[in-house]
């Protein structure tokens, strides 16, 4: 994080986000920055959508739930280090939640995406449905496979190895309720389910402000750094 960002106000953070607006909606991630000049390992620094870009400090991180390929481990999505995949095959539903360390997610962005996934081959299908906050589930929405977009990174590993790392983003307008109507924009959602069994997410993470007492403390931490070093 920067010394800019951590000295100006939550309420500034908000103004900032707000620029380079694009219309919420299901739509490929046009770029990741990670790595250095593009080649691994790749730590993600940031994630562009358009002429929307999103840098780490401002995505939270999920709790992921759900099996995975052998060796592999489904919480290898809740990270930024994209070296590490989740790679299933025929494993069953894979959930999110706990996004931020809080108990229900609610947008922070307006008309900005909200959640961002990546992965490996850029050859799944995407099902997903939100785990609304009484923990019941929404009606599924379905992305076809050819919405992912290219990130420019190819995956290095044993499992999957060579092959493309593809995004989507979306938005929580983009969920549907139990009738099947899209979520209301100040919805607050547990989580997501995925229920594409296939899909192999390099990392899944939402919009999110960091909470004031997080930015204090890594200035407090940057402050007793400079003591002890005189
Ligand atoms: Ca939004
Ligand atoms: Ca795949």
């Amino acid at each position: 994080m920067s010394m800019f960002m951590r000295l100006i106000s939550p309420a500034v953070l908000i103004v900032l986000l707000g620029v380079g607006m694009s219309s919420a909606a299901i739509v490929p991630i046009t770029g990741v920055n990670a790595g250095v000049n593009g080649k691994p390992p790749y730590m993600l620094e940031s994630i562009t959508v358009g002429d929307f870009t999103i840098t780490s400090e401002f995505l939270a991180l999920g709790k992921s739930a759900g099996s995975t390929f052998p060796f592999s481990n489904i919480r290898y999505a809740d990270d930024f280090n994209l070296n590490t995949a989740a790679i299933r095959n025929g494993s069953g539903a894979w959930r999110v939640t706990n996004i931020g360390g809080l108990n229900t997610y609610s947008d922070i962005n307006g008309e900005d995406p909200d959640f961002f996934l990546l992965e490996v081959g850029m050859n799944d299908p995407v099902v997903v449905r939100a785990i609304l906050a009484d923990g019941t589930l929404g009606q599924a929405i379905r992305i076809s496979k050819s919405a992912w977009g290219d990130t420019g990174l190819d995956r290095v590993g044993i499992l999957g190895g060579g092959q493309p790392i593809g995004g989507i983003a979306f938005a929580i307008t983009d969920l549907l309720d139990a009738g099947g109507q899209p979520l209301a924009a100040n919805t607050a959602i547990r989580g997501l389910q995925f229920n594409s069994e296939n899909m192999d997410p390099v990392h899944f993470s939402a919009a999110m402000i960091p909470e004031p007492a997080t930015l204090a403390i890594l200035g407090l931490g940057g402050l007793l750094i400079l003591r002890r070093l005189r």
